[in-house]
């Protein structure tokens, strides 16, 4: 006999949201230096959009690389908080980052998955979070013990609140619409690096 089983993907009782907004959210929330590094394409446009502030990093052109560099940043910087911001189809690139995060377990990272489904920046191909691989399911098992599905744009403000006084690294999803990015972040990554090194003050202005 076989048997069927339903995957417990992220869908059961998130809403919508949508990306821009809850960007927006988080930005808003951020009262000191706060470091957020923003994924390639769609999160790290709508960072920008969100208002640019001397401690983002834009991402540009390799999927999966904001939360292995957000680590880098809460291990050197322990007393700042690090936000990170990535695709589902970017992490689904470099899911192996989760089980190091939570090995090293920075007790200032936070991790935050914007999860429409497709790859969108690339014409909207379908990704296996969309079907069958919950991301937070996931970095539950890799050892982000707190790691959760925001519910609704409420329970983000909430979760990010939580973050910014977390002992633990967790990893927030949230379930998001296919608006495409808000604004158009300047491509020069010499600039993004001297920049966001000035903004954490690790170099002084040229
Ligand atoms: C290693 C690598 N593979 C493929 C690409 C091409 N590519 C750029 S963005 C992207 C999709 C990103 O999807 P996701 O992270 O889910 O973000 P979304 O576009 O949905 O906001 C792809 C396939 C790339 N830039 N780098």
């Amino acid at each position: 006999m076989t048997t069927t089983t339903t995957s417990p993907t992220r869908s059961a009782n998130t809403k919508v949201m949508n990306r821009f907004d809850l960007t927006s959210r988080l930005v808003a929330k951020l009262a000191h230096d706060e470091a957020v590094v923003g994924g390639i394409g769609n999160t790290n446009f709508d960072l920008w959009a969100a208002g640019h502030r001397a401690q983002n990093f834009y991402m540009l052109g390799s999927m999966g690389l904001a939360f292995p560099i957000a680590l880098g940043v809460a291990l050197a910087q322990p007393a700042r908080r690090v936000f990170a911001l990535e695709g589902d189809g970017s992490l689904l690139m470099q899911m192996g980052c989760l089980s190091t995060i939570a090995m090293l377990a920075p007790k200032n990272l936070t991790l935050i998955v914007m999860d429409n489904g497709i790859y969108q920046i690339t014409g909207a191909q379908p990704t296996p979070a969309a079907a069958t691989t919950d991301i937070v399911a996931v970095a539950q098992g890799c050892g982000l013990k707190s790691s959760s599905w925001a519910a609704d744009e409420e329970d983000f403000d909430r979760l990010i609140q939580d973050a910014l006084s977390a002992t633990m690294p967790r990893l927030i999803a949230a379930r998001i619409d296919d608006k495409p990015g808000a604004g158009t972040t300047p491509r020069d990554p010499v600039q993004i690096r001297e920049r966001f090194m000035v903004g954490l003050g690790v170099r002084s202005m040229p």
